[in-house]
């Protein structure tokens, strides 16, 4: 039978058995949203609808990908995306499926669930990135009753880009996301490493000090550093020591590279390119409409890109392309890390513009394995 209640979550899921797979575990599904918003894409988010079916296509090369859109956008997104692929009306306020989706949770005998943090747009009215946020708050809550799933619910402000797993116990983070007091101002990192460990599983949490430089989600670690198997990780890298990126990067290598994994293991560190620096042109941000309460853009400013925003799928790695100059080594690496995945390269400077990249508008749903 299955149970689709919420749950206060005493005792907490990985009292009950439960615990968050890794991404390169295998998967039953992806989940993605439909962008629209005329404040956060160009154009009225027609650029980003092409990046955003590219993405879809290529993930459901090797799983079911469900796509969930606005009531208005429903026929236009259907026709858009491939009949394979599932659309289904599901309300939104943006399209960031990673932090607003489910983060799922499996147990040994076979059952799924989920952990449904709270969500504050990215900071809230301290500089969050929008509001409201009410249609993004309901996405899991309607994603458990088509799944009937266990949803617990966690008293955590937290985005699913905020952290990466192994699936073996090993959680990373960032320090400027977690203990951002926009974020979750009661808890110390005491408090947020207990909860943490109780609702995903883990046992080991390995602090980074700051996201990308300029990540308007205030350093997700999912755009800086992720794990591309147990006991390894892909990090972001430039050897340019005037570019900004550099400190950061070097002094995430400096732990990772020191650090060991709940398994006792030393990580082993592959790094990324940068691409660019990339920056924002008069063209691209003249077709952004200027609403008050959301992120303005303005021409010249830095966005953070990063190839290490890629999503594993069960058969392919789907790769953001960002700049000429870098793609074919990015992709190169990645191929050598994923020797049993095709890796597919989408153009995703579109996604990018609007603050994020591949990782961060999808949402892996894990195979139960009894
Ligand atoms: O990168 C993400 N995980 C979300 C970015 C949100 C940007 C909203 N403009």
């Amino acid at each position: 039978m299955t149970d689709n209640s919420a749950s206060n979550s005493t005792p907490p899921p990985a009292e009950r058995g439960f615990s968050m797979p890794a991404e390169f575990a295998p998967h039953d599904a992806c989940w993605m949203l439909w962008p629209q918003r005329p404040d956060n894409w160009r154009y009225g988010a027609k650029p980003a609808q092409v990046a955003f079916v590219a993405v879809a296509s290529a993930i459901a090369e090797s799983e079911t990908v469900f796509v969930g859109v606005n009531d208005d956008q429903y026929e236009n997104a259907r026709h858009q995306l491939p009949a394979h692929i599932r659309v289904v009306e599901l309300s939104s306020n943006d399209a960031w499926m990673r932090d607003v989706g489910p983060t799922f949770l499996t147990h040994s005998d076979g059952r799924l669930a989920m952990v449904d943090w709270e969500f504050n747009a990215w900071g809230g009215l301290n500089g969050g990135l929008y509001f409201p946020w009410d249609k993004d708050r309901r996405i899991r809550i309607k994603i458990a009753e088509i799944l009937g799933i266990e949803r617990f619910i966690s008293p955590l402000v937290l985005e699913g880009g905020a952290i990466h797993v192994d699936g073996e116990g090993t959680l990373i983070t960032t320090e400027e996301c977690l203990l951002n007091p926009n974020r979750n101002p009661e808890w110390n990192r005491t408090d947020m490493e207990r909860l943490l460990c109780d609702f995903l599983g883990v046992s080991k949490i390995v602090w980074l000090p700051r996201g990308c430089y300029q990540d308007e989600t205030d350093g997700h670690v999912d755009n800086l550093c992720c794990f591309i198997a147990a006991g390894e990780v892909a990090l972001t890298w430039t050897d340019d020591e005037s570019d900004p990126q550099h400190a950061i990067s070097y002094e995430a290598r400096e732990i990772l590279e020191k650090v060991s994994d709940a398994q006792g293991r030393r990580l082993k560190v592959h790094l990324l390119p940068l691409p660019g620096p990339l920056t924002i042109a008069e063209t691209e941000a003249s077709g952004v409409d200027r609403l008050s309460g959301s992120k303005p853009r303005q021409p010249g400013d830095r966005m953070a890109g990063s190839y290490v925003n890629f999503y594993i799928g069960n058969s392919v790695v789907v790769m953001p392309l960002l700049d000429p100059t870098h793609d074919d080594e990015a992709q190169n690496i990645l191929e050598s890390l994923f020797p049993s995945r095709r890796v597919i390269g989408v153009p995703a400077r579109e996604i990018l513009l609007g603050g994020g990249n591949i990782h961060c508008i999808t949402q892996q749903q894990p195979k139960v394995q009894a």
